[in-house]
């Protein structure tokens, strides 16, 4: 399929799941009904939805693999059904359609806020649909609810060496959450492939629940920041996070973290972090299993990482350069980064051939709240000079800043400036959109993904005779 044909199809694709108009009545008229129960109106609709397209379409192909997709890190390959959001090359990320000025202008906002409440968005990546502020705020308490860690957890946290990475530490807790796993614990009673759903999407709302614990009390023990206060049930997942950090009193810092959750959810799925967390789903190994796997993926410098390596290339320079950075040094920077065999952190990206609109959010929320920070302003001056080294330079198919060359800057404006702990913050957020597809994978019955792999040797042999 040419990539307008495809991009238009991914476009027509946008609409929300579950047509069925019975349903949305329901809906309307339902405005504080959980997600569970709304979730549970949706999954028959798609069922149905799914075996109708497979009926009409399943046996078409979408065009030709090649051998260099094989070794090229799977580039396009149309392969991963992923519902929460599809990435447009040139357009960026829609969540269920919605483009993120969209859900800044249409998802409920916290009382005097005036960025997307996280809560909402989990809502969206699920049933297609906005909440209401009632059915945002029942999650808020909801997850308030379900924050506290096992204590084991707790411990297997304070014991960790303050010299291990945050991620590490983020994904051995998650992982360890799999003791109390309602999935593994049903399936070991037997339960029916039709019910998987129901209790991936109670691991689920555990584990997104839990997050700012695990995420809080790192920070706490590495940077040796005090005791963890308690989860305020009034509050939203946003301001609870804010508080457990230790920056609830910023209100700022509050919105950016909801504006930070909301962008940094779900990236269609075939980023290493989706695609890991919905693998490993595929085995049914529980949400925490998954979503563990889907950290380590996160903590590479070349994925979820990135964030952290872009401070310290930002650091690095002004070390070398100091305060007063031409346009000329910062190109010549730039080139001898290039040219020692590294990447420029936080510029390219393997789909996106754009500016990330996760970028622009960042840089709209720095123009509107610290727009005179020297840092934000060096972010700046990069953008206008780095794309025109990397198009000179005629190795990354994209030259554009993605999101992880921006968010550093902004955290570290309210103090929080420990970067090896920037990608906890990134992982808390991807938490969302592969729950979210883990929990239709289960209601879909998805099956074990296991594609076909080829040594060198056999494609030399299969390809011997064929011009
Ligand atoms: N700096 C220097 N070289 C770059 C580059 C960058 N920012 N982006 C791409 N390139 C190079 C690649 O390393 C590759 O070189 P090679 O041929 O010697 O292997 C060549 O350009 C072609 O790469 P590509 O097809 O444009 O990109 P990709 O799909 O292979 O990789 C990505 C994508 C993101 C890994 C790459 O752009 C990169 O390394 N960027 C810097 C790290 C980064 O910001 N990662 C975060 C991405 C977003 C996220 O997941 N959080």
């Amino acid at each position: 399929m040419q990539a307008s044909a495809l991009r238009s199809a991914l476009r027509n694709s946008r609409q929300p799941i579950a047509q069925a108009g019975v349903a949305r009545r329901a809906y309307a008229t339902a405005k504080t009904q959980t997600l569970k129960e709304r979730l549970a109106e949706l999954i028959p609709a798609e069922i149905e939805n799914v075996k109708a397209v497979r009926k009409e379409h399943g046996a078409k192909a979408f065009g030709q693999v090649t051998v260099d997709q094989v070794y090229g890190g799977m580039r396009g390959l149309p392969a991963l059904l992923w519902d929460g959001s599809v990435l447009d090359a040139e357009e960026g990320i829609r969540f269920r359609g919605k483009t993120i000025p969209d859900c800044q202008a249409q998802l409920p906002k916290a009382p005097g806020g005036s960025e997307p409440l996280p809560e909402a968005l989990f809502w969206l990546l699920l049933t297609g649909e906005v909440p209401t502020p009632e059915q945002t705020q029942a999650l808020s308490k909801e997850w308030a609810a379900r924050a506290q860690l096992p204590e084991f957890v707790e411990e297997i946290l304070d014991r960790c060496p303050p010299t291990l990475h945050p991620m590490t530490q983020f994904s051995m807790a998650v992982t360890a959450l799999n003791h109390d796993s309602a999935f593994a614990k049903a399936y070991q009673q037997g339960i029916s492939k039709k019910d998987y759903w129901g209790p991936t999407f109670e691991d689920s709302m555990d584990l997104i629940a839990k997050l700012p614990n695990i995420a809080g009390r790192i920070y706490r023990n590495v940077f040796g920041k005090g005791k963890l206060p308690a989860i305020d049930p009034s509050k939203d997942y946003s301001a609870n996070l804010a508080t457990l950090l230790g920056f609830g009193d910023n209100e700022a810092f509050v919105e950016l973290l909801r504006l930070y959750v909301v962008i940094h959810s779900d990236h269609e799925g075939g980023n290493v972090s989706a695609h890991t967390g919905k693998l490993v789903g595929s085995a049914l190994s529980d949400p925490f299993l998954a979503f563990g796997a889907s950290l380590n993926g996160l903590a590479g410098p070349l994925h979820g990482l990135a964030n952290q390596e872009v401070l310290i290339w930002l650091r690095k320079m002004k070390a070398q350069i100091g305060d007063d950075i031409s346009d000329e040094k910062i190109k010549e920077y730039v080139w001898a980064t290039l040219k020692g065999g590294q990447v420029i952190p936080g510029y390219g990206h393997a789909v996106l051939r754009k500016t990330d609109p996760r970028y622009t959010a960042q840089r709209e929320f720095a123009l509107k709240h610290l727009p005179d920070d020297p840092l934000f302003k060096l972010v700046g001056q990069i953008y206008k000079i780095a794309p025109d080294v990397l198009l000179e330079a005629g190795k990354a198919k994209n030259p554009w800043p993605n999101v992880d060359a921006h968010s550093g800057v902004l955290l570290t404006y309210y103090g929080l400036d420990q970067m090896n702990f920037y990608t906890v913050l990134f992982g808390v957020s991807r938490a969302f959109g592969v729950a979210a597809q883990l929990i239709w994978d289960r209601a879909l019955g998805a099956p074990l993904e296991r594609p076909k792999s080829y040594s060198t040797e056999a494609i030399k042999k299969i390809f011997a005779n064929k011009p």
